[in-house]
């Protein structure tokens, strides 16, 4: 059959795709993915395996509910004798009067269960004396007022779908469960945030649980999830590589839309309606963090989140941007000039950062710690910094390990974890290891040059070398200059 689109002609011939209710990233039905979709009237910045994937009716493409399985699992591995895990949902935070934001699904939870909805529980409990309390699956119990007014939350079915787990129960039954499967175990690993910059104001819904647990059974012995899981969550499982290429793809489409849409005179706020409009079209839910679009000096403030300057003749501007896709995140960094040509400092400043990040590239191997690597970036900055006349060679042989003189020009950290959260868990200073996926973003900001220059790659550790997740994006100056002018 064929459904007309406004733009685009879609031939659908799957009969079995299924939709599941409210977009979410569960069905298991059969699928082929040969739909075809006249490219010629579509948008040219569509991804390739948009214009062929099967997933015309829904939000995302189906996530293997064998990863979520394969998660449990190891999580179990990792867990002293005699255990009971407990993980909440976060909660729908309020702003004013009956107004909330968006939902954002814990990501512990999220990568134990594959369920991206509200008040959802799950308790695992490997050694409870009944087999079908080994693992639980609490879900919010849906009515026909839920339906009208939310649209439809998951059956028990559909939770089974996403999660691969057999036991499903609403929501009211946890209290009872918890007591029993509480009263069997001597260990009770529940959820913090030990994220390390993180900051802890506001009371999360498992941080409530916490003092309740502690007060109905203050004689167990209390663990914290969160290790295994920053262990766990730190390598990468194919299935989200897969994603978080997905969302590197949907970055990059616009990235293009805005190298043909860039001018001198344009608004930053127009670049980053641009970059949104792209997102969502291919079916992300949108930015994977507050996009920084910096023209001119703004390019000097790291956490530049305005974007209400116009970009300028001359200038160039920092667009430190990611697509979020099925839950995972990419973050990109280009640095381009707003008239489409690289003036010869700007050219200059430019590949000195490219250097540098492909000299990070380089070193960001298995085995290495944070901060070794940081030490060893921050040497191959030096030198461009030299190079560029910013800082004098001999001072910069003098001065001792603070490196005060490359801070001044770069002065945050070359890498970070990528995944589920856009700065993903890792144990603390955990040396790199195969199959980690790490941003690569060195800068140099000169802001008495009005030029800050960022460029930043998702790479995945891999054997013999690391494997670049932007081959295809423009990146060189030249490709840059060649697409701006296409
Ligand atoms: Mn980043």
């Amino acid at each position: 059959m064929t459904k007309e689109r406004p733009n685009c002609q879609v031939e659908l011939n799957t009969p079995t795709l299924k939709v599941s209710p409210g977009g979410k990233a569960i069905f298991l039905e059969a699928l082929t993915r040969k739909k075809k979709m006249n490219e010629a009237t579509c948008s040219p910045f569509l991804p390739d395996w948009f214009k062929t994937s099967a997933l015309l009716y829904m939000r995302y493409e189906a996530i293997d509910p064998q990863f979520f399985v394969r998660n449990r699992e190891r999580l179990l591995e990792n867990l002293k004798p005699n255990s009971l895990v407990v993980i909440h949902a976060n909660d729908i935070f309020p702003t004013n009067a009956d107004g909330t934001m968006a939902f954002r699904q814990n990501n512990d939870l999220f990568y134990l269960t594959g369920v991206d909805q509200e008040e959802t529980v799950l308790i695992l409990s490997p050694d409870a004396v009944l087999q079908e309390d080994r693992a639980i699956l609490f879900v919010r119990e849906t009515s026909e007022q839920i339906a009208i007014w939310e649209g439809e939350k998951l059956t028990k079915e559909q939770a089974t779908e996403a999660s691969g787990m057999k036991n499903i129960q609403w929501v009211d039954a946890f209290e009872p469960a918890f007591r029993r499967l509480a009263l069997q175990a001597e260990n009770i690993y529940l959820h913090t945030n030990e994220y390390v910059a993180a900051s802890e104001i506001v009371e999360t819904r498992n941080r409530r649980f916490i003092h309740r647990c502690q007060e109905l059974y203050p004689l167990h012995n209390y663990e914290r999830v969160a290790v295994p899981l920053q262990k766990l969550r730190m390598v990468k499982d194919p299935e989200e590589i897969k994603f978080l290429q997905r969302a590197i793809d949907i970055t990059e489409a616009g990235f293009r839309r805005v190298l043909k849409f860039l001018k001198p005179g344009v608004g930053e706020w127009e670049l980053e309606a641009e970059y949104l409009h792209e997102f969502v079209r291919n079916k992300s839910r949108g930015f994977s963090y507050s996009p920084i679009i910096g023209s001119g000096k703004n390019a000097c403030a790291l956490h530049y989140l305005d974007n209400d300057d116009i970009c300028e003749d001359g200038e160039m501007v920092l667009m430190d941007v990611g697509a979020e896709y099925g839950n995972w995140n990419a973050d990109m960094t280009r640095t381009v000039p707003v008239n489409g040509k690289f003036s010869s400092r700007q050219k200059d400043v430019y590949e000195a950062v490219l250097r540098v990040m492909w000299g990070a590239n380089d070193i960001l191997r298995p085995g290495l710690t944070p901060s070794a690597y940081q030490k060893q970036v921050l040497e191959i900055m030096e030198k461009e910094l030299v190079g560029l006349g910013l800082i004098d060679a001999e001072e910069a042989k003098r001065q001792d390990d603070s490196k005060r003189l490359v801070k001044k020009y770069f002065m945050h950290g070359t890498s970070h974890h990528l995944g589920l959260d856009v700065h993903d868990v890792y144990p603390a200073n955990a040396p790199y290891a195969v199959g980690q996926v790490l941003t690569i973003e060195p800068g140099i900001y000169i802001p008495e040059e009005n030029l800050g220059v960022r460029i930043e790659n998702d790479v995945i550790i891999g054997e013999a070398k690391n494997i670049d997740m932007f081959t295809n994006f423009p990146t060189t100056v030249e490709e840059i200059e060649a697409a701006m002018a296409e």
